[in-house]
Parts: structure tokens; C-alpha cells; sequence
């Protein structure tokens, strides 16, 4: 909403009542703790141990030491004004071998930081699946009768409904919003396909079985939250939908945003959102699987049951177009490069830069993006809507006197919430906004050379500074809107 003053001079941008102002961040990228309570090795302990996968040879093994720091950590949040905050269960924390019961102390865990939480009055928001997959899932013990094989691996799908329910039960009486996936793009086609993000395998047929997996896990998931949840819960899934834009309007270029539009976006909310996979998906990609064999017979009912909530990532937009003849295509669309294509049936779609005004993972700069991306979604689907990622990495510095000075930040949040306004002001029901990141973290493949917190953490001390677009955010929460 757009409130004027009288003398006009001045412009205020409100948000509706009960709108949840949160940080966002995830489990491996700020635990650390990666052996205790039992906790066994996800496929990122064994990527980021990989030699050559992750830049400086960086892994999670110490993070930001949030396991043992949580409470300052939510100090820090109370202290910023936060009514919310989205944060992900370790799978591998929670139920070490990806089977079978849960493991107490891990639960224990998540109780204790929930119960923080809501001692200092933020709602927490549960994210099932940030990319931590059991080791155990992947590559089954040798000897064992499991099946193994990751996402591509249909079991997959049920062992991570099962871990679900284990989590709903265990937190359900003080959990309300839950989300199931967080980016499964990224987990199926940066992960099995272009191999950039564990486990780091690049087939396009296990890219596209991976993707199919995930879709039936969350909608299996779904199912158990509902089974152990109060009806009064709201569940969600966490997209990061690409805003695609053609280079130009030849028919060509045209057929480029169809086809990224296809495997990049609609392959989740043509299953969850609509109950099919639509059928110019299904020929693209008709070279590298079989459909019929993949998709058995009540999966698609199974991945649409109804959700809550749309969660939303948003970073950038992406122009695309045909390639021409013989043109070297740049692979690197923003995702950590690499030399096989995380987009099978599409691999030969030419990704160009939106603008030049670009961060410190030069991912461009527009906010525009975002209120597109959330008007599509409501008038396509007329789901309330979350923002449940948004943010930016910046080099940013530590000033002698020890403070750190981040406008380039504050200038992409202060665009990037007025896009969220603008997107309400057209009537979008958008509910939330979750900031990526709360503080500095493991930042995948980049190690942690890409800095997106609004905290500052030293890494050798593991100190945490509030930046000044923390202390912006704070005055925005504060007065529940933008000036
Ligand atoms: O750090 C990631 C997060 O884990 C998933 N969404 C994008 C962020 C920035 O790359």
C-alpha cells in the first residue's frame, strides 16, 4: 500500500498487519557440529570434502559454530526486531541414516532453538530439505540391502516422507509454518546435473528423475505434515522460480524463455500446483527419459496435494536466447559454472547478463523481477505468497573502528521490498519476507568467500557484527515500512 502525505513530499510504503519480517538461512551453511549427537555425514560433508568442489577447500564442518552460538544468534535476531525466521532441519542431524527412528538428541536440537524462539517472540518457519541429504541415501553402506542412489532414486522420496513425519511429530506443537523443499531446481539439476552442488553428478536423465523424486517428495511429505500437524498448520514450498526474459522478440529468443521456462519453473508448479507436467516438457525432454516409466500412476495426485503458502526465492532475472551457429555457450548462468548444462532439453539456450549493476556473485540487479514473479504467481495460482529468500553477497569490508558498512546492501533490500510492495499494491497476497541471509555463511560451492549476511561474522573469531543494512532493516521492521 502507498500512503502520500499531504504535502506529498514524502512516500510511504506500509505492509499489511501480521506480516512476517524475517532472515532466512540453512543448516549445513551455519551449523557446524557435523559429528555430534550422532550426527552423520550429509552429501555436502562429502562434496565440500571433496578436493576441487568447493573454492579454498572450504567445508561445513565449524560454520558459524551455530550449534553451540544459537542463542546469541537469536539475541541478535530479537535485538533486529525479527517476528520471524526460517531456518532448515538437518536431515542427517535428525535421523543419521536417512531411515529408520529419529535420533533424540538431534531433535533435541531443534527443540531447544524453537523453544528460543518463541521465548523471545519470533515465529519460526521449518525448512524439511536445504540440500542436506544423508549420505546414507546416496551411497547405501557397502553390504547393505538399501537402495541408495539419491534423488534419482525413487525410495528417496519416501525415506524423506518418513523423515518428515519424524520431524512434524517431534515439533509440531510449536512449529506452525512449515516448508517441505527449499530450491529443488538447484538440489536436481545444480546437484545431478551440472554437477556444481552435491553430490556432483552431471547425467541429465538422473537430473530429470531427481527433479521427478523430488516433486513426489514433497507431495509425500506433504501428506505426513497434514497426518501429524494441528489442521491449523501451513505448508509450503520454497521455489527459486527464474524470472526469464527474452534478448529479443525474434521467435527464436521467444522459444528459448519457453523452454528454460519449462524446465527451470514449470516442472515444479506444473506437478505440485496443477496436477500435470505439461506436454512441451515432457517433448523436450522425451530424448533423455522415459515419462511413462517414471511417473507411475497416482504420483501426480500424490505431489498436488494442496499447500498453504508459495514460497518464493528471488535473486535475479535471467535473459536468455537461441544460440547461434557455432557460438561457445556461456554455461555459467549464475549458478557456479561448470562444464556440463543444468538444463537438460534446454542445453542449448544462450544465458546473457540482465544489466550490468551486479553483486559479488555477478548475478545482476532488478528488482523488477521479484513483483513480476510475484504477480505471475498470484494470478496464476492464487496462493498466498512468501518471500522466503531474498538478499544479496557484496565484498563487504571491516572499517578500523570494527564496524562494517554495507549500502550497497541496503540499497538492494530497500529496491527489492519496495518491488515486494509494489507487488502487493497490485494484489498480490504476499505474507512474508525472509532475508537471505541472517549472517555470513557457507555459500556452496563458493566456500566462504561470498558474504550475505546482514551480520558480519569474522571467521577466525567467529564474532558476530550486525552490518548497517542490519540496522536499516531493524528501522524497517520497526516502522513496518519503507519511507
Ligand atoms: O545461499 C543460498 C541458499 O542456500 C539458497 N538460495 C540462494 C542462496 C544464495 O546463493
Amino acid at each position: 500500500m502507498t500512503v502520500v502525505s499531504p504535502d506529498n513530499r514524502r512516500t510511504r510504503r506500509e505492509f499489511p498487519p501480521g506480516f512476517a519480517w524475517g532472515t532466512a538461512t540453512a543448516a549445513y551453511q551455519i551449523e557446524g557440529a557435523v559429528t555430534e549427537g550422532g550426527r552423520t555425514p550429509s552429501i555436502w560433508d562429502t562434496f565440500s570434502h571433496t578436493p576441487g568442489k568447493v573454492a579454498n577447500g572450504d567445508t561445513g564442518d565449524i560454520a558459524l559454530d551455530h550449534y553451540r552460538r544459537f542463542r546469541e544468534d537469536i539475541r541478535l535476531m530479537a535485538d533486529l526486531g525479527l517476528t520471524s525466521y526460517r531456518f532448515s532441519i538437518s536431515w542427517p542431524r535428525v535421523q543419521p541414516t536417512g531411515r529408520g527412528p529419529a535420533a533424540e538428541r538431534g531433535l533435541d536440537f531443534y527443540r531447544e532453538l524453537v523453544d528460543e524462539l518463541l521465548s523471545h517472540g519470533i515465529t519460526p518457519v521449518a525448512t524439511l530439505y536445504h540440500w542436506d541429504l544423508p549420505q546414507e541415501l546416496e551411497t547405501p553402506p557397502t553390504g547393505g540391502s538399501a537402495a541408495g542412489g539419491g534423488w534419482p532414486s525413487r525410495d528417496t522420496a519416501y525415506r524423506f516422507a518418513d523423515y518428515a513425519g519424524l520431524a512434524a511429530e517431534a515439533l509440531g506443537d510449536r512449529v506452525s509454518t512449515w516448508t517441505t523443499l527449499n530450491e529443488p531446481w538447484c538440489s536436481a539439476f545444480l546437484g545431478y546435473g551440472a554437477g556444481v552442488h552435491a553430490p556432483g553428478r552431471t547425467d541429465p536423465a538422473d537430473a530429470l528423475r531427481a527433479a521427478h523424486h523430488l516433486n513426489l517428495g514433497h507431495g509425500l511429505a506433504v501428506g505426513a505434515l497434514r497426518a501429524a500437524l494441528p489442521a491449523s498448520a501451513q505448508l509450503a514450498v520454497s521455489l527459486n522460480l527464474h524470472v526469464v526474459r527474452p534478448l529479443s522478440e525474434r521467435p527464436e529468443d521467444l522459444e528459448a524463455v519457453r523452454r528454460i521456462d519449462a524446465v527451470g519453473n514449470r516442472i515444479w508448479t506444473g506437478p505440485m500446483l496443477k496436477g500435470r507436467y505439461d506436454e512441451d516438457l515432457l517433448q523436450d525432454t522425451a530424448h533423455l527419459v522415459d515419462w511413462d516409466a517414471l511417473v507411475h500412476e497416482g504420483d501426480l495426485a500424490e505431489i498436488s496435494r494442496p499447500i498453504d503458502l508459495l514460497g518464493l526465492n528471488y535473486y535475479n532475472p535471467t535473459v536468455v536466447s537461441a544460440s547461434a551457429p557455432g557460438q561457445a555457450l556461456p554455461r555459467d548462468d549464475g549458478h557456479g559454472g561448470g562444464t556440463a548444462s543444468p538444463w537438460p532439453g534446454a542445453e542449448d539456450v544462450a544465458f546473457h547478463r540482465a544489466n550490468d549493476d551486479l553483486t559479488a556473485m555477478d548475478w545482476p540487479i532488478d528488482p523488477t523481477g521479484l513483483s513480476d514473479c510475484l504477480l505471475a504467481m498470484h494470478r496464476e495460482f492464487g496462493l498466498p505468497l512468501l518471500v522466503s529468500e531474498n538478499g544479496a553477497a557484496f565484498q563487504d569490508t571491516v572499517a578500523p573502528d570494527g564496524t562494517v558498512h554495507d549500502p550497497e546492501r541496503t540499497a538492494y533490500l530497500r529496491g527489492h521490498l519496495d518491488a515486494v510492495a509494489d507487488a502487493i499494491a497490485a494484489g498480490a497476497d504476499v505474507r512474508g519476507y525472509f532475508l537471505w541471509s541472517l549472517l555470513d555463511n557457507f555459500e556452496w560451492a563458493y566456500g566462504y568467500d561470498k558474504r550475505f549476511g546482514i551480520v558480519h561474522v569474522d571467521y577466525d573469531t567467529l564474532v558476530r557484527t550486525p552490518k548497517s543494512s542490519a540496522h536499516w532493516y531493524a528501522g524497517v521492521i520497526r516502522r513496518g515500512g519503507l519511507d
